[in-house]
Formats: structure tokens, sequence, C-alpha cells
């Protein structure tokens, strides 16, 4: 692996896609976990306000934090960390792992920055795992704007309408998908099944642990922690 090459693409682009990272085998173990955990039907653990705004139907789960080692993916793996460090630098840091699960027929994400883009030096990185395939025909991609971690904030708009030149990727059981924070992104509704993700939340030295505790999102910025929209975007 190229990974001067490869950190200077997730720079141009503010994503990279890998296919096939990781081996079908250990992801077909973290899928039935994952499936296991969630079941058909779980529910959602946000307000009702924020799920008419956001458009967001999505679970999350952390199992590192109930002492659940199977998804340690990044123990031991040198390609992982030699890549990040390319990216981030000496010094990153780990957040956490969260899978996020959306049911049959959610909604996915509306348009949205992790956290907000008021420092460019400041901002977390999505690891992403994907455990089972993502499918064109179940929707459910994950849609990106080539270059918007380079844009400043997130335009007023229409939450989950389209960019003229947004990329729809539609990753793969073991792909690793790398994204920046500040990146313009959102997830497709999904129809025909459940999907999910999984994500190694890193950031460069420095980062706030709470660094994505408020979301920009086309109409709002909102905050986790307090489940509060903290402003109005129109
Ligand atoms: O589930 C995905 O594919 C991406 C979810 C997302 O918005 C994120 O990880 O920040
Ligand atoms: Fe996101």
């Amino acid at each position: 692996m190229d990974y001067k090459e490869l950190a200077e693409q997730f720079w141009e682009q503010g994503y990279l896609h890998l296919p096939g990272f990781f081996t079908a085998d250990r992801m077909d173990h973290l899928n039935a976990m994952i499936h296991d955990h969630f079941g058909a039907n779980p529910d959602f653990e946000h307000t009702e306000e924020f799920l008419e705004k956001s458009k967001v139907e999505v679970v999350p789960w952390f199992p590192q934090r109930e002492g659940i080692h199977d998804f340690d993916v990044e123990e031991g793996d040198e390609r992982l960390d030699t890549l990040t460090r390319t990216i981030l630098g000496e010094g990153w840091g780990k957040q956490y792992c969260m899978v996020m699960f959306s049911k049959d027929g959610s909604n996915g994400q509306s348009w949205h920055q992790d956290c907000p883009p008021d420092d460019a030096g400041v901002h977390n990185l999505n690891r992403l795992i994907y455990t089972q395939d993502i499918r064109e025909e179940e929707g459910g991609q994950l849609g990106v704007v080539p270059g918007s971690h380079r844009m400043g904030e997130l335009t007023v708009g229409d939450p989950t309408g389209d960019f003229d030149t947004q990329k729809v990727l539609a990753p793969k059981k073991g792909d690793l998908v790398i994204l920046h924070g500040h990146a313009w992104h959102r997830v497709f509704p999904s129809q025909g099944g459940s999907r999910s993700s999984t994500n190694f939340r890193a950031g460069p030295q420095g980062t706030p642990e709470d660094i994505t505790d408020i979301c920009v999102y086309r109409n709002m910025r909102y905050k986790f922690s307090t489940s509060e929209v903290v402003m109005e975007r129109a």
C-alpha cells in the first residue's frame, strides 16, 4: 500500500474508499453480533424533534464500552495504524468504536458535518468498516461531496437535496471508508433490508473527546449531549 499517495488522495477528496480491506470471515462474525444486538426493530434514542428535523434514523451501539473485544479490529493492524498516522500525523488519537444501525425502511441521515468546521484543523476522522454489502437496489449508500472538507460550513438548504458534484458510495463487506468529519456527507434511505456501519473514530493530536457533540445539518446545528437545537439555519 502506498500510504503517502493514499494520504494525499484523502486530503484532496476528503475521503478514501478502500475495497476489501478486511477479510470476509471477520466481517461475517461482526455482522452476526450486530444483528444479534439490534434485532429487527430497535428503538431510537433521540427526541422526536431531532428525528423530524435531521431525518436521522440511526441507532448507535458502543460494543467496546460493554467489554466486547470482538470489535478490537484496530489492535495489531499495522496497515490501519500507518494509514491513519500518515493522514493525521504523529500523536493522533483513537476515540471510540460505534456501530450505527438503520433498520429496514429508514431515512438514513441527511447531509451533515460531524463537527462544526470553525477551525479547519479541529476535526474528527471516521474510519468506517462495512460488515455487509451496501447494495444500490436497497439504498443505504454513503453520499459525499468531494473536496467539501475544505469548503467551510455546509450550505443552508434542503436537508436531503442532491448536490451536483456528490459521489454515492456503496461499500461492500470488508471495505474501509475513511472520511473527514468536515466533509459534507449523508446516508441515503434504505429499503429492502437493514444497514450498518462500524466507525472507529479518531482525531489529530489534541482533538477534544466531545468533538462530535455538535453536528451541522443544512437546517440546524444540533447538540447531542443535551438533545438541543443550538442553532436554526435558514
Ligand atoms: O454509516 C455511514 O455509512 C456513515 C455514517 C456517518 O455519518 C458517520 O460515520 O459520521
Ligand atoms: Fe457523519
